[in-house]
């Protein structure tokens, strides 16, 4: 019983991470190249931890970075062993902040303008729907047995009165019709 409460908070806890994870294809169908605008690209999109960065491109004609702010303002390159080069290089926004990436290939930064900049920001908070069950469990572990028996009394009064209204209108309807017949 125990274990399976954990399993249910654990669960209600990552899931929501889980489904608000968005995979971004770095500059949609142009993929990562030179002569693109990266800031454009990235203006008004909403990144958030959980979420995946996909770098496409042809294998050897570009690779990926992920470079500090000066590194990006300079474009500095890292060593070529820190690089990204499969040409389809995903990236999980592990944590929230700016995030800067460039490409190490030639001029490609500092004259093709191939570098990107992103603020990730926390998970989308759990939607109200699958936050909502977690505190039941809760509260019924806390209430003593005597207090867990109000709500079945509460809910089968409301029962019985959610059902009198029709047996009421129905009594009535029956001597209306027994008086106009
Ligand atoms: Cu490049």
């Amino acid at each position: 019983m125990a274990a399976a409460k954990h399993v249910f908070i654990i669960l209600a806890v990552i899931f929501p991470i889980i489904v608000s994870g968005k995979d971004f294809i770095v500059g949609d169908e142009m993929g990562w190249t030179i002569n693109f605008d990266y800031q454009a690209w990235a203006q008004g999109k909403d990144f958030r931890v959980g979420d995946k960065l996909i770098f496409q491109y042809p294998a050897g004609a570009h690779n990926v970075f992920k470079v500090n702010g000066t590194a990006f303002q300079n474009c500095t390159k890292p060593p070529l062993k820190e690089a990204l080069t499969s040409g389809n290089d995903t990236i999980v926004l592990a944590t929230p902040g700016r995030k800067w990436y460039i490409c190490g290939v030639g001029q490609h930064c500092a004259v093709g303008g191939q570098k990107l900049v992103i603020t990730v920001d926390n998970p989308v908070a759990a939607p109200p729907t699958a936050a909502a069950p977690s505190p039941a469990p809760h509260s019924f572990d806390r209430m003593s047995p005597s207090q867990q028996a109000l709500p079945y009394e509460n809910s089968a009064n409301q029962i019985i009165g959610n059902m009198a209204a029709p047996i009421m209108w129905m009594m009535m309807m029956m001597i209306m019709m027994i008086l106009v017949a």
